[in-house]
């Protein structure tokens, strides 16, 4: 089977690639709050979030603008197990990420459901580096990596979708890269 999507070329570094800078972490103000159409909301410290159930999933990453990367090692927590201690309401259909800085995406619960889809924290067994996205980012293995929201901080649960940041801007929703969904027109 093809492992590189449509035009995409294979990376063996990992690029650094983002809107605006890298935030500062500190650990005594960073929180993790789930809101929205759930049953119960939740706001964690970073402690807090570590000792959550993790699981380690090894996926390829696939950047719009054409580069992808294999056999990437994340740890964390998936969507699935976050969602697990929310209860989303029988209503909620999509959830919105929002990170630092005025950045997020949203998807279909249906897909950010899957089990390979993690709110990581460590990257080839070491905690993520900043520039990639450390404390927390999410990890969304089947879309064009500007779903993989670097920086998380907030989810919120929806009933009608909320673009995102690239959404807005032209890119595709459903960003599905084996049908190279790159824009949205
Ligand atoms: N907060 C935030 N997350 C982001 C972005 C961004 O601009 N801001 N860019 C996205 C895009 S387009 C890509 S390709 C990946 C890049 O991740 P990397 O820098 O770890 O390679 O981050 C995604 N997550
Ligand atoms: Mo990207």
């Amino acid at each position: 089977m093809q492992r590189l999507p449509p035009n995409q070329r294979l990376k063996t570094d990992f690029p650094v690639l983002h809107f605006g800078k890298v935030p500062e972490f500190d650990k005594k103000t960073w929180d993790f709050r789930v809101e929205g159409l759930v049953e119960k909301t939740i706001r964690l410290t970073y402690d807090e979030f570590l000792a959550l159930e993790k699981t380690v999933d090894v996926s390829d990453f696939h950047c719009v603008t054409g580069w992808s990367r294999f056999d990437n090692k994340w740890e964390g927590v998936r969507f699935r197990d976050i969602a697990k201690l929310v209860k989303p309401k029988s209503n909620a259909r999509f959830a919105t990420i929002e990170a630092e800085g005025g950045y997020s995406t949203s998807l279909p619960l249906a897909e950010l459901m899957g089990p390979d889809v993690l709110f990581a924290y460590n990257f080839d067994d070491k905690p993520l580096e900043p520039m990639h996205g450390g404390p927390l980012r999410l990890v969304v293995p089947k879309k064009y990596a500007y779903k993989c929201a670097k920086w998380v901080r907030k989810v919120v649960f929806t009933e009608e979708q909320e673009f995102g940041f690239w959404e807005q801007r032209g890119y595709s929703d459903s960003a599905d890269p084996w049908k190279e969904e790159r824009y949205s027109y």
